[in-house]
């Protein structure tokens, strides 16, 4: 196993700074990930002697109030662009929000590590609403991560959700998603609705889908020669994105060839799917990564 510069504060979980970023290290017999305090992002798992499973663009930005650019970002309490208000950020303020960390458990092997958000005045001015939201990985035979929303309102609770995926791929060329077979789908690159008759998906352009589909998803990546599989509980989205060429050259935290190493599949509840909570309840979106 590894070992990271930091200050341990439990068995293989050490807290630690990347990038200048406040950041958790968690490392077991299953491999490590790293979460940043940040959007409570968690930008790394690497199972034991496999390669990195998540993306991360080599022109990231690590800095307050910008997001992540690959890993997992957390999109809350809207997805995309804001429904009324172009000047609030894209997919809400939770990726660009510090989360506290809560600290870790340790049970049979695996490592849980936990951070939250609750809401503030920065919050409230973008979005005035009191709730709790909660980010947990747990680093075991598989990773799985958990974003829990309460709601600690006296209304009710409606928002959009997702775990924005960035997956790591040998050549997106040599990319099949299966999973998505008979789910219908928005396609916003070809403004159209469809349905997936294929039962695989693979990449030659743009590709930007929101799939209403609760099932799991296996990442067939050809160039070498593994499968990711994305199962999930408590979300009936599922976003398919690559920018391609045009679009990952117009993002300046996006290196122009970084495309072909990355496919989002992302976990989510937008539009029709969204949440609605009433005070006091909670909602969990859980997602299972195998790679
Ligand atoms: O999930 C796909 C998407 O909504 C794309 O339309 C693209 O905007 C992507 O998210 C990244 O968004 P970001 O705000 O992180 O640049």
């Amino acid at each position: 196993m590894h070992s990271w510069p930091g200050t341990e504060e439990a068995p293989g979980v050490v807290r630690c700074h990347e990038h200048g970023l406040e950041a958790v290290r968690a490392i077991n017999a299953h491999g490590s990930l790293l979460v940043f305090c940040h959007g409570a992002q968690l930008v790394d798992y690497t199972p034991e002697g496999r390669a990195p499973v998540l993306w991360l663009s080599r022109q990231s930005r690590f800095e307050n109030g910008v997001a992540i650019r690959g890993g997992v970002p957390i999109c809350f309490p809207w997805f995309g662009a804001h429904a009324s208000d172009p000047k609030k950020p894209a997919h809400g303020f939770a990726r660009t929000r510090p989360f506290r960390y809560l600290g870790s458990s340790l049970t049979l092997g695996t490592t849980k590590v936990s951070f939250e958000l609750v809401a503030d005045e920065a919050t409230r001015a973008l979005w005035p609403f009191e709730f709790r939201a909660c980010l947990h990985a747990v680093l075991g035979p598989e990773l799985v991560v958990e974003f829990e929303v309460e709601n600690r309102d006296q209304r009710e609770l409606d928002f959009e959700e997702a775990l924005h995926t960035y997956f790591s791929v040998g050549n997106i060329g040599q990319v099949a998603l299966e999973g998505l077979e008979g789910a219908g789908y928005a396609d916003k690159v070809a403004g159209m609705s469809a349905l997936q008759r294929e039962s695989r998906l693979t990449f030659t352009s743009e590709t930007d889908r929101v799939y209403q589909s609760s099932a799991p998803c296996r990442i067939v990546d050809g160039a070498r020669g593994r499968e990711i599989v994305v199962d999930k509980s408590g979300s009936a989205t599922t976003v398919v994105w690559n920018p391609w060429i045009e679009k990952a050259r117009r993002m300046s935290d996006f290196g122009d060839d970084e495309y072909t190493a990355m496919l989002c599949v992302e976990s989510a509840n937008t539009g029709d799917a969204r949440v609605r909570l009433a005070p006091g309840e909670k909602h969990v979106l859980r997602v299972t990564i195998s790679g």
